[in-house]
């Protein structure tokens, strides 16, 4: 684990976002732990939340020629990515989001800011079975534009609808990379390092739902 995949796991515990206790998931699967990216919810959380996606993103060497948004969670993500894209490492990125109701007057469509071409690199929160990431790629594929990868917050590393993980399965499905800034694994290597009674009780309890959903 890289020393910003830290960072992001402590910073993301202090502000609520990384929860453990009982969730009951999209998906029906009951979880010991919840990663709420909707509580990164002030100008500094969202500042700092950037610039590790941003950090991610730079990590990597897929190219790509805008960030795409997706409504509704994806639209802040991605405009802090773009904004510390620019702040911290001078690249600057065109964006795009979409809204869910088109709207069909004033500039009309379903889509506002840079057009959705070339290249797209999605920012969204979390995948865990995979059902929302492709509901986006329809959006992308009707705007015919090409997938580029998509970038998360965390990789909840379970299995899809067959045996191979959700995210291998995106990936074999759209032809793209998953790119995340942190995984379960990270989360649970973290756990482990802690040296506290209270975080191996979280550890043990994301280790049994591992065995049973990973
Ligand atoms: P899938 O559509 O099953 O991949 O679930 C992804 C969505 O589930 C995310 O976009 C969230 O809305 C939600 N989610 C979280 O935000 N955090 C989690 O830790 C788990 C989920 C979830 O319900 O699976």
């Amino acid at each position: 684990m890289k020393p910003y995949q830290r960072d992001f796991i402590e910073f993301a515990i202090e502000q609520n976002v990384l929860r453990f206790g009982e969730f009951t998931l999209k998906s029906g699967r009951v979880s010991p732990y919840f990663f709420n990216a909707g509580l990164f919810s002030s100008g500094q959380a969202l500042a700092k939340l950037g610039r590790f996606y941003a950090a991610s993103l730079m990590e990597t060497s897929v190219p790509f020629d805008v960030l795409f948004g997706p409504a509704y969670k994806g639209i802040p993500l991605a405009t802090t990515t773009a904004v510390a894209l620019y702040d911290h490492h001078n690249v600057d990125t065109p964006y795009v989001f979409n809204r869910k109701e088109a709207k069909a007057h004033g500039e009309g469509g379903s889509l506002v800011g840079a057009p959705l071409a070339g290249n797209v690199m999605i920012i969204d929160d979390v995948i865990t079975a995979g059902t929302a990431i492709r509901e986006v790629m329809t959006i992308i594929q009707e705007a015919n534009a090409t997938p580029a990868g998509v970038l998360i917050a965390l990789d909840r590393q379970e299995r899809g609808q067959g045996k191979l993980s959700a995210i291998q399965e995106v990936e074999r499905d759209f032809g793209m990379p998953v790119i995340s800034i942190v995984s379960l694994g990270d989360i649970m290597t973290y756990l482990a390092e802690q040296d506290s009674p209270e975080f191996t009780k979280h550890l043990d309890a994301v280790t049994a739902y591992r065995t049973e959903y990973g």
